[in-house]
């Protein structure tokens, strides 16, 4: 018994001396910073479309108005376009401003105000290829070929993620 007491004691008096004898833990010393790496250039995002005409529709099936052709890209991105015109006619690809009202027919010449992007007019069996910013508004756009008299026969969607 006296002896469990001198273990007893010992162990509060190692306690107290751990307690009074503790000194506040220094706080770590700050690894100095490298100086910041100089910021890298805004990444952009790159987005590739292949896009093929017809006489008169985009993509594979012949009815653009039901069904029309959806192309995805992310808001911003820099967007490569591989045109292939594979019909008989011009045609192009037009990406129209964001919710306006598109008169049937269109008319390229009186209605130029509504197009946001539009690539060059492709002669029949034409391939080009063309960069355009994708808009930073995500959302439905509607693309159409400016020919005239080619809407709505031939159009599509962009859709801006
Ligand atoms: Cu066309």
């Amino acid at each position: 018994m006296r002896i469990l007491s001198i273990l007893l004691a010992a162990a509060l008096l190692t306690l107290a001396a751990c307690g009074g004898s503790s000194t506040p833990t220094p706080a770590p010393t700050p690894t100095p910073t490298p100086a910041a790496a100089a910021p890298s250039a805004q990444e952009v995002i790159a987005a590739t479309l292949d896009v093929v005409m017809h006489d008169i529709y985009f993509g594979d099936d012949n009815n653009n108005i039901a069904n029309p052709p959806i192309w995805r890209v992310p808001a911003g991105a820099e967007v490569t376009i591989n045109l292939d015109n594979q019909g008989g006619l011009d045609h192009n690809w037009a990406v129209i401003k964001k919710d306006v009202e598109l008169p049937i027919p269109f008319m390229p010449d009186q209605n130029a105000d509504l197009i946001l992007w539009e690539g060059g007019v492709l002669a029949a069996g034409g391939k080009d290829t063309e960069v355009f910013t994708a808009p930073d508004a995500p959302g439905e756009y509607i693309v159409i070929c400016t020919v005239a008299g080619h809407y709505p026969s031939m159009q599509g969607r962009l859709v801006v993620e």
